[in-house]
């Protein structure tokens, strides 16, 4: 027998749509999960949400034979920018899978560390996918203002954000919102069609980019090659899936080391062993085991996705006793899964790499470490992103001192789609005679 799930009292015509901050929405959740606990559901007038919290939920949401990803809410309002591209695209849709078996094999491991010369020479997250994704240099570090494209990217992601938060009859009435979101949207695919175009007048057989790849390669099950919509979609979906999160994550992590200056200084001890004075080469990669605990505990403690879509294959029951029907979006609380003391331990609250060293990582049980999600759909760029951020941490810890221009800073954060901490700064020296 099955048990009501939780929902906190609806408004007559706004539902529970009035429990939500529509420039914070994943806060919302977490503010709720506290009141209303590990599961509960919400009207939001478009859509019925359940949204689960704990380790023993989300692990069983995570069997891909009965649960499957479908983007909803900001997900959905997305796909006017990123249309059927691997991020936004529903499970059913042939693009996706096409896609995937191309695009697969160019973001294994293997092929990511021949992008090294690449982005050793790139300003990090945003310049490093223009230059390793379609061989475009931002120069973002050379520009007194951000590139057009960041901003128009920026203020899209937040605008769709608000848009699946709010009544579709206040989405209706904004329409200068509606025009600038449409324009910002125009620009940047303008920008995409344009290296499109240009690649294809100027072929640049050698270049080991993922515009080659997506303009050459053809599916292996169809034959068939990518349509140039979808490619721009993917080229729009790598700088945006691409952009926030990693630099998202090292935001939070070089906060992280600061407030627990044992961790910065036994990673840098770490750095100075084994780079010393030296250039990084791929070699070193592998051998900052510390580096890569304090990535990995900074995506647990707080990464930059807050939310994984699941839908369910058909109805059915979940934790034994909760109905779920196939029309229903189950929102998987990534914080409520990594801070779930349950499977991590009363100390799941803190900032502690050693966790995941000395086999700790091993031991880890099944789906207890989600911040790239699940399966089939999971992130495409992890290794990409990993690779990026090890060598980001090695060079700026090999060469500067790090520290927080306001010390008494304490963690606040913001989100716009993905979240990132809000007015953290910091400053860097250079140390002496290194690099
Ligand atoms: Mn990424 C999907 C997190 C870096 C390209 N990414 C996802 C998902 C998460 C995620 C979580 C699944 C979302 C969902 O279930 O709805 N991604 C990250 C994090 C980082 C990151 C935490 C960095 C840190 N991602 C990158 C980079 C790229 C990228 C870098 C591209 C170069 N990510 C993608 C794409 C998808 C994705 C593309 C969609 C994959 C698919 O559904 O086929």
């Amino acid at each position: 027998s099955t048990v009501p799930i939780p929902q906190p009292p609806t408004h007559w015509f706004t539902r529970n749509l009035p429990e939500m901050d529509p420039s914070f929405p994943v806060a919302s959740l977490w503010r709720l999960a506290a009141v209303y606990g590990d599961i509960f559901k919400l009207d939001l007038v478009a859509r019925q949400a359940v949204v689960v919290s704990s380790y023993e939920l989300i692990n069983e949401i995570m069997d891909q034979s009965r649960f499957r990803k479908n983007p909803s809410g900001p997900l959905k309002e997305l796909r006017a920018l990123l249309g059927d591209g691997l991020f936004t695209a529903y499970w059913d849709e042939e693009n996706w899978h096409k896609a995937h078996r191309i695009l697969m094999p160019v973001f294994g491991p293997i092929q990511i560390r021949k992008m090294f010369p690449e982005m050793l020479d790139s300003e990090l997250a945003f310049d490093t996918i223009g230059i390793c994704g379609f061989g475009y240099r931002f120069n973002s570090f050379y520009r007194d203002e951000i590139h057009p494209f960041a901003k128009e990217m920026a203020a899209a992601l937040i605008e769709a954000g608000k848009r699946a938060n709010r009544p579709s009859v206040e989405n209706y009435l904004r329409i200068k919102s509606a025009e600038e979101l449409n324009k910002n949207i125009h620009s940047m695919w303008k920008l995409c069609d344009d290296l499109v175009a240009d690649r294809k007048r100027n072929p640049k057989p050698d270049a080991r980019d993922l515009l080659n790849t997506m303009l050459n390669a053809s599916d292996p099950q169809t034959g068939e090659k990518l349509s140039d919509e979808n490619i721009r979609f993917n080229m729009v979906t790598f700088l945006v899936a691409g952009h926030e999160t990693t630099s998202g994550t090292l935001a939070f992590l070089f906060y992280l080391l600061l407030k627990n200056p044992e961790t910065y200084h036994k990673a840098q001890k770490e750095v100075d062993q084994v780079l010393g004075d030296g250039v990084l080469k791929p070699d070193h990669l592998p051998q900052f085991k510390y580096i890569e605990a304090c990535i990995r505990e900074t995506l647990r403690f707080q990464g930059p996705i807050g939310l994984l879509n699941i839908q369910p294959i058909e109805d059915t029951v979940i934790g034994g006793k909760y109905r779920v029907t196939a029309d229903e979006i189950i929102l998987c609380s990534v914080q409520g899964l990594h801070h779930d003391r349950r499977v991590w331990g009363e100390d799941a609250d803190v900032f502690r790499p050693e966790r995941l060293l000395d086999g700790g990582w091993e031991r880890l049980p099944p789906n207890v470490w989600k911040p790239f999600g699940n399966g089939a759909r999971a992130c495409i760029g992890r290794f990409f992103a990993e690779q990026e951020m090890i060598m980001a941490v090695a060079m700026i810890l090999q060469r500067f001192q790090v520290s927080m221009v306001d010390s008494n800073y304490n963690l606040r954060l913001k989100s716009t789609l993905t979240v990132k901490p809000d007015g953290f700064k910091m400053r860097a020296v250079r140390r002496p005679g290194k690099g």
